[in-house]
């Protein structure tokens, strides 16, 4: 096998917090380039930093930097992946081998940054949402691959569970093929990003960061492939109203369809979409559950530490 430090790049910081076994969460740069405007992704990505390092923990945000898989990217970097925005390619796990032999730059979906964070010995990492499956892939086929990484990686995603852009119910039952266990945070309902109600169950409710630790432990010692999902609801004074939220969703999912836009365009078209159609109130609810997900991920990291 080659040697990995030729595509792989981990921050100093970073690799003395793994080396002296202290709690790392990961973070992806999707939503820096792709899912939030700029300035907003750019002050949002540097105070998500600011959180995990208040609750005791290293953050490592991801990115593909000239051909490698960058964890710890500097301000700079952060700086430099939200001011481009578009421009920097979503990296989902087909685009990687391109992006790294070409010594490109590319923004990290979940997919990519469990892929680094997994191959730098990274086991917990936090974000908004997740890609799941799509409303209407019986006929499209638009699952996001997002879900086969968890059902192989071993890394626990803490998110604020899926938007209804996505077939919620659809989504968890491909988690359940394959064999991720989809974990709620203090809470036995799966959240829906915006707001905490779904109307579907998780798995398993989760009492605190110990208790996801000692799940997770249990997963990794058995060797039981892949990783695990952690849903944990959007504080309530920051949920939105689901019928305004729905109805504004339903709006941006015709759009798209009439626009004819594809594949990996998809998610970031709408996510744009929704931040115009609710006026930014869908954004400062999104970076609200951010921040409520690094905190989380931040004290299950350091649950996992503890021996
Ligand atoms: N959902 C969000 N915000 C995001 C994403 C999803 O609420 O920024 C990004 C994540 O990086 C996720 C990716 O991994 O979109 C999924 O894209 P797709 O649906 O094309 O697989
Ligand atoms: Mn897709």
């Amino acid at each position: 096998m080659q040697d990995l430090s030729r595509y792989l790049s981990v921050s100093p910081e970073v690799q003395a917090a793994l080396d002296a076994g202290q709690p790392v969460v990961a973070l992806e740069s999707t939503i820096i380039s792709h899912g939030m405007p700029y300035p907003k992704n750019v002050e949002t990505a540097l105070h998500v930093e600011e959180i995990i390092r208040e609750h005791g923990a290293v953050p490592a945000t991801i990115a593909v930097i000239q051909g490698k898989m960058t964890v710890g990217c500097t301000k700079e970097q952060i700086e430099y992946l939200g001011k481009r925005g578009l421009d920097v390619p979503k990296a989902s796990r087909r685009d990687l081998p391109v992006l790294l032999a070409r010594g490109m730059d590319g923004a990290t979906t979940v997919t990519t940054t469990m892929i680094a964070a997994a191959l730098a010995g990274v086991r917990v990492f936090a974000t908004g949402g997740i890609g799941g499956v799509h409303r209407g892939a019986e006929t499209t086929m638009d699952i996001s691959a997002d879900l086969e990484e968890l059902a192989q990686t071993p890394v626990l995603v803490v998110c604020a569970g899926c938007k209804s852009i996505l077939d919620i119910g659809l989504t968890l039952e491909y988690l359940e093929t394959k064999g991720v266990p989809v974990l709620g945070y203090k809470t036995k309902e799966m959240p829906a990003f915006y707001t905490t109600h779904s109307g579907f169950q998780v798995d398993y409710e989760m009492n605190g960061p110990e208790d996801v630790a000692e799940t997770f432990r249990a997963k990794l010692a058995c060797g039981l492939k892949g990783g695990m999902l952690l849903a944990n609801p959007i504080p309530d004074q920051y949920a939105m109203d689901l019928d305004y939220i729905n109805s504004n969703i339903e709006s941006a999912i015709n759009e798209c369809n009439s626009l004819g836009i594809r594949g990996k365009n998809i998610t970031p078209f709408l996510l744009d979409k929704i931040q115009k159609l609710t006026g930014g109130a869908s954004l400062e609810a999104n970076i609200q559950l951010v921040y409520n997900n690094v905190a989380v991920g931040a004290e299950v990291a350091k649950a996992l530490c503890k021996a």
